[in-house]
C-alpha cells in the first residue's frame, strides 16, 4: 500500500504582502499534487493547514478545491484534518463551519463524498489500512487521551491491519522552536505504524522500532524563522507499507530560492563585499524565479544605522524578488545587563510569565492569550473575540 503524506500549504498567504509569494504557495501545492499522483498512490494524507486562514480568500479556496479535486478525480482518496490555521474562534466554538467542512460539502455534492474524508476526529478503513486522525487541539487539551481513543477505534475497525495516525500538533522530543502540546512518549505509546504529522514546517522523519513518526514539513517557506533552514528544502513524503516493513522517501519540491545571510559589518568595505557575495550567489542560482534575500547584519560603530538596508535594497533589487535586512547594533557590555542567548520569543515570553507572581489561572490565561496572538496569528477583532472566548471558558 502506497501513501503520500503532505501538509501545511498555507494557501492564501501572501508572504511579505507580495502577490508573487501568494502565487508561489499555490505553485508549490500544485507541484506537490503532481508529484503525488506520479507515484500512483492508494491514498493521500493531508495533515492540516491547507489554508492559511479559517476564512480563506475565494482565490485560495478555489486553488485548494481544484488541487484536491485532481486527486479524487484520479480515483485516489484524500484524508484530511484541520490545522490550527483552519480553526478560528468561531469554528472552534462550532458557530461556523471550517473551510474543510465547506470543501467536504462540495465534494459530496459532486459525488466524491467517499473520496474526500475529513477526520474530525475519527477513524476509517481504506482497503487494508486503518487511518485515524484528529484536528488540531490547543494546549490544555489532553492529546494523549485522543490518541488512546483513536487507537481503540482503529483496533475495532481492523485488528491486524496496518494503522496510520494523523495529527497536527507540536510534539516535544521531535521538534524545537514551536512550543509543543504533547510529549513524544505519549504518541509513541500507541501502536500506529505510521504517525503523519503537520504543524512543524521542517521535515522530520524519525524511525523507532519499525515504526515511523514524520513531519513532512510545509510545501513552501511560510514563516521567516524557516528561512535559515531554506537550504534543506521542502518535501512531500511517500510511504510504502509492506507486510513487515516500511519505506519512506522524500520528494523535493521546486520552491523559490531564498538566500540567507548573517554577518558582522564593521565598515562600509564589509558591507560592499557582502553585497557582492550575495549578488554572485543570486546569479549562480540559475533559477527562473528570483530569490528572496533575507538576513541580518550586526553593525559596527562606523556603520550608520539604515545604511545596510538602503544599500542592499538598492544594489540587489534587480537580482531579487525582495530584500529584507535586519540591522542589529551590538550593545556594549554593561554590568548587570541581562543577556539572552539563543532563546526565541516564545521561550522568553513563557519564562517571563512563569516568573511573575501570578495566580495559576491568570498565568495560564496569559500564556493562552500569547498563544492566540503569536502562534494562531489572531489579530484585531479575531484576537479580541478569542480572548473573550477564553475568559468565558474560564481558562
Ligand atoms: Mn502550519
Amino acid at each position: 500500500m502506497r501513501v503520500v503524506h503532505m501538509s501545511d500549504n498555507h494557501l492564501g498567504k501572501a508572504q511579505f504582502h507580495l502577490a508573487e509569494r501568494e502565487e508561489d504557495l499555490y505553485r508549490a501545492f500544485d507541484e506537490a499534487i503532481e508529484l503525488a499522483l506520479e507515484q500512483k498512490p492508494d491514498l493521500v494524507l493531508h495533515t492540516g493547514d491547507l489554508f492559511d486562514s479559517y476564512r480563506p480568500h475565494p482565490r485560495a479556496f478555489v486553488r485548494g478545491f481544484e488541487g484536491l479535486l485532481r486527486i479524487v478525480e484520479a480515483g485516489v482518496p484524500v484524508v484530511i484534518i484541520e490545522g490550527n490555521h483552519e480553526l478560528g474562534p468561531d469554528t472552534v466554538r462550532r458557530r461556523m463551519a471550517s473551510p474543510l467542512i465547506n470543501l467536504r460539502k462540495l465534494f459530496e455534492r459532486l459525488g466524491y463524498g467517499k473520496l474526500l474524508i475529513r477526520l474530525g476526529p475519527g477513524a476509517v478503513r481504506i482497503g487494508d489500512l486503518v487511518v485515524a486522525g484528529a484536528p488540531y487541539a490547543s494546549r490544555g487539551v489532553r492529546i494523549a487521551d485522543t490518541v488512546e481513543s483513536l487507537q481503540r477505534r482503529s483496533d475495532e475497525l481492523c485488528g491486524e491491519c496496518p494503522k496510520v495516525l494523523m495529527l497536527h500538533q507540536g510534539v516535544r522530543g521531535m521538534i524545537k522552536a514551536v512550543y509543543p502540546e504533547v510529549d513524544f512518549s505519549e504518541v509513541a505509546r500507541s501502536s500506529f505504524d505510521y504517525v503523519a504529522m503537520g504543524h512543524y514546517h521542517n521535515r522530520v522523519v524519525r524511525r523507532s522500532g519499525g515504526r515511523v513518526f514524520a513531519y513532512s514539513g510545509s510545501t513552501e517557506i511560510i514563516e521567516t524563522r524557516e528561512i535559515p533552514l531554506s537550504g534543506e528544502g521542502k518535501y512531500i513524503l511517500v510511504v510504502d507499507l509492506q507486510g513487515d516493513g516500511m519505506e519512506v522517501r522524500s520528494l523535493r519540491l521546486r520552491t523559490r530560492p531564498f538566500i540567507y545571510f548573517s554577518e558582522v559589518v564593521k565598515n562600509t568595505r564589509d558591507l560592499f563585499s557582502l553585497i557582492e557575495r550575495i549578488r554572485e550567489q543570486a546569479r549562480s542560482l540559475g533559477s527562473e524565479r528570483r530569490p528572496v534575500i533575507y538576513g541580518k547584519v550586526e553593525l559596527g560603530d562606523e556603520v550608520r544605522a539604515g545604511l545596510p538596508t538602503l544599500e542592499m535594497r538598492r544594489s540587489l533589487s534587480d537580482v531579487a524578488l525582495h530584500v529584507i535586512v535586519r540591522e542589529i547594533r551590538t550593545p556594549r557590555e554593561e554590568e548587570g545587563a541581562p543577556t539572552v542567548s539563543g532563546v526565541g520569543l516564545e521561550e522568553l515570553v513563557q519564562s517571563a510569565i512563569s516568573s511573575m507572581k501570578l495566580d495559576e489561572g491568570v498565568r495560564s490565561l496569559a500564556l493562552r492569550v500569547f498563544d492566540l496572538w503569536y502562534r494562531e496569528g489572531k489579530r484585531g477583532e479575531d484576537f479580541v473575540r478569542g480572548v473573550l472566548g477564553l475568559m468565558e471558558e474560564g481558562l
